[in-house]
């Protein structure tokens, strides 16, 4: 049924294969030590990043998806000169922290928080080089290129389907738009690559763990 539509339609499936081993999702977060030791061996880099953290985290010393929203928002109503946005919403903010949960309490820890934050200061780079026209926006002619200098060589199939879900009913795809998008698929190539053993390309997953991995994120 499938293949007949496809073939109805005249879609011809150019690069069909995808590899797998061309995708550079992000690292997995570091396994959770106490917060003693982790203190004695951080960087420089990573102290300062944890003063920070400890105020926008409030004492529970974890980012909810509220939080997480206040803070997005406040940072981009400071670069609205080269990014157009209308701002995070919470059902975005609540997706991006299920899919960077990786210990399931809900909320973003310290290595959880600082894992998305240093994505998203690497996405926003590429947001702005690959807006070649200096729109504020990615459009479709823009948009392989700036995914795949995030890490994520797709197919032509699959980067009409992302514009299909994250962009606009002209093709394009603003600030927040695409950050939820690359946060999702940096995840979901992550959890790929965990699942996929043998690094064969393929996954056997029973349907408790697909239903786990698709409903929380
Ligand atoms: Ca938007
Ligand atoms: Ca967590
Ligand atoms: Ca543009």
């Amino acid at each position: 049924m499938f293949f007949a539509k496809r073939f109805i339609s005249g879609v011809i499936d150019v690069v069909s294969n995808i590899d797998t081993n061309q995708f550079l999702p992000s690292d997995p977060p570091p396994p959770r030590r106490p917060v003693v030791y982790a203190e004695q061996h951080e960087s420089d880099e990573e102290k300062q990043f944890r003063r920070v953290f400890q105020q926008l985290a409030g004492e529970d010393m974890e980012v909810s998806p509220t939080e997480l929203m206040d803070i997005l928002n406040r940072i981009i109503t400071k670069r609205k000169m080269y990014l157009k946005t209308d701002g995070f919403s919470i059902e975005s903010c609540r997706s991006m922290v299920a899919v960077m949960d990786s210990d399931s309490t809900g909320r973003l820890g310290f290595h959880e928080f600082k894992q998305l934050w240093d994505n998203i200061k690497k996405w926003q780079g590429v947001y702005k080089t690959y807006d070649a026209d200096g729109s504020g926006v990615i459009g479709a002619d823009e948009l392989p290129n700036a995914f795949r200098a995030a890490g994520f060589p797709l197919n032509d199939q699959l980067f009409s389907m992302i514009i299909r879900r994250y962009s606009d009913e002209s093709g394009n795809m603003d600030f927040d738009n695409y950050i939820g998008c690359l946060v999702r698929l940096d995840a979901m190539c992550r959890a790929f690559k965990t699942l996929d053993k043998d690094n064969n390309g393929t996954i056997k997953v029973n349907v408790q763990e697909w239903l786990q991995l698709t409903m929380y994120s």
